[in-house]
């Protein structure tokens, strides 16, 4: 049910302002030339920048994927995880040390493939994580195969025959999950992204930003050149990327302890993610302040932000653990 929530965002910031190439790890990216990857990474980076959040005080997980590689090459403590498993690892790193921001990403078939159970459950609990998915429309680190974003019919030429499964909206499915703040970007528009996912990151609850990106070397049907060639509106040629804001549409729900309304902008947002455009429509579909998981976790464990789990010491004074556990390791004695 949804419920009026404070909307406020404590980060943990500093007084000055990294440069972006501080956040860089020592390790330089080997994605294929051209990759939206770089353009993604570049985003974080700047964002993070932007912000002035301690670098120490930023969680950074990763899938498996091409996408999945980006773990490695930001100057943040990070996991590079399982395929599809980002969301776990994220969600409980949060829970875990609430005080810490957390970013997780991945790739279109590791967060709405083989990781789409948790996709659809992080949206149910509502953790306040940023979720950014790299979408090319395939599995580029295993050589192009379709991820669940390509379009029924569509071939890139990693493929034999034309694709023969519908796709998912994801804009619609993290809608329609729960998640509470729902955004599309592209990959190579820097400041959009930039400012995305800084507003995902600033919002109280979980976010998903579902990035375009071109992969050059198995999806070459949406290269770079489709984003910045004209679309024939029928009057006149238009730019295929068109702002939300530009259309008159707002997803951004103003007071969710009026049911009626959220419910009505609820299914709007969903309208909005699935108009048919030849466009390519970037910009916040949903925005909604509501309780947190952790809000929601300090009625059963009010001391929840004073004791974070993280800082309850699993030792006594002389360094001696204070969970005993030989009769449960005795089960396993064989
Ligand atoms: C459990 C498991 N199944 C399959 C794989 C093989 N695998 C590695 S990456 C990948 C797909 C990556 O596609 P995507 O998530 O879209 O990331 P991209 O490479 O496109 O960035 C697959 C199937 C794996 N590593 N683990
Ligand atoms: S295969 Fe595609 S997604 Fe992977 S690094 Fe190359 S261009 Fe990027
Ligand atoms: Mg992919």
């Amino acid at each position: 049910m949804a419920t009026k929530q404070q909307t406020e965002q404590t980060l943990p910031t500093l007084d000055v302002k990294l440069k972006p190439f501080q956040l860089r790890s020592d390790k330089n990216p080997d994605w294929c030339p051209g990759c939206g990857d770089f353009g993604i990474v570049n985003a974080i980076q700047q964002a993070v920048s932007e912000l002035q959040l301690q670098p120490w005080k930023v969680e950074f997980f990763a899938g498996i994927g091409c996408s999945g590689k980006s773990a490695q090459y930001l100057q943040a403590y990070g996991i590079h995880t399982l395929h599809g498993r980002v969301l776990p690892y994220a969600l409980g790193a949060k829970i875990a040390n609430p005080n810490n921001v957390v970013i997780a990403t991945g790739g279109d078939g590791d967060g709405y493939g083989i990781g789409a159970g948790h996709f659809l459950h992080a949206g149910r609990r509502n953790v306040d994580i940023t979720y950014i998915v790299f979408n090319n429309e395939v599995y580029g680190l295993t050589k192009g195969q379709a991820s669940p974003t390509l379009e029924v019919g569509m071939q890139p030429k990693s493929l034999a025959l034309p694709h023969i499964s519908q796709a998912i909206n994801p804009l619609a499915l993290a809608i329609a999950s729960g998640y509470t703040f729902v955004a599309r970007s592209y990959a190579f528009d820097a400041k959009h992204l930039k400012q995305t996912i800084m507003d995902a990151i600033n919002h109280r609850g979980v976010s998903l930003v579902d990035v375009h990106q071109p992969c050059p070397t198995y999806n070459d049907l949406h290269p770079k050149e489709y984003y910045t060639e004209t679309v024939n509106s029928g009057q006149s040629e238009l730019p295929r990327l068109q702002y939300l804001e530009e259309t008159g549409y707002n997803g951004f729900v103003e007071d969710a302890s009026d049911l009626e309304a959220y419910q009505a902008k609820k299914i709007a947002a969903i309208a909005e993610a699935y108009r048919l455009t030849d466009r390519v429509v970037l910009g916040t579909y949903w925005k909604v302040d509501l309780p947190t998981y952790a809000d929601r976790l300090e009625t059963n464990i009010p001391l929840l932000r004073e004791y974070a789990p993280m800082d309850v010491p699993f030792h006594d004074d002389n360094m001696i653990a204070n969970t005993d556990l030989s009769s449960a390791c005795e089960e396993f004695v064989v």
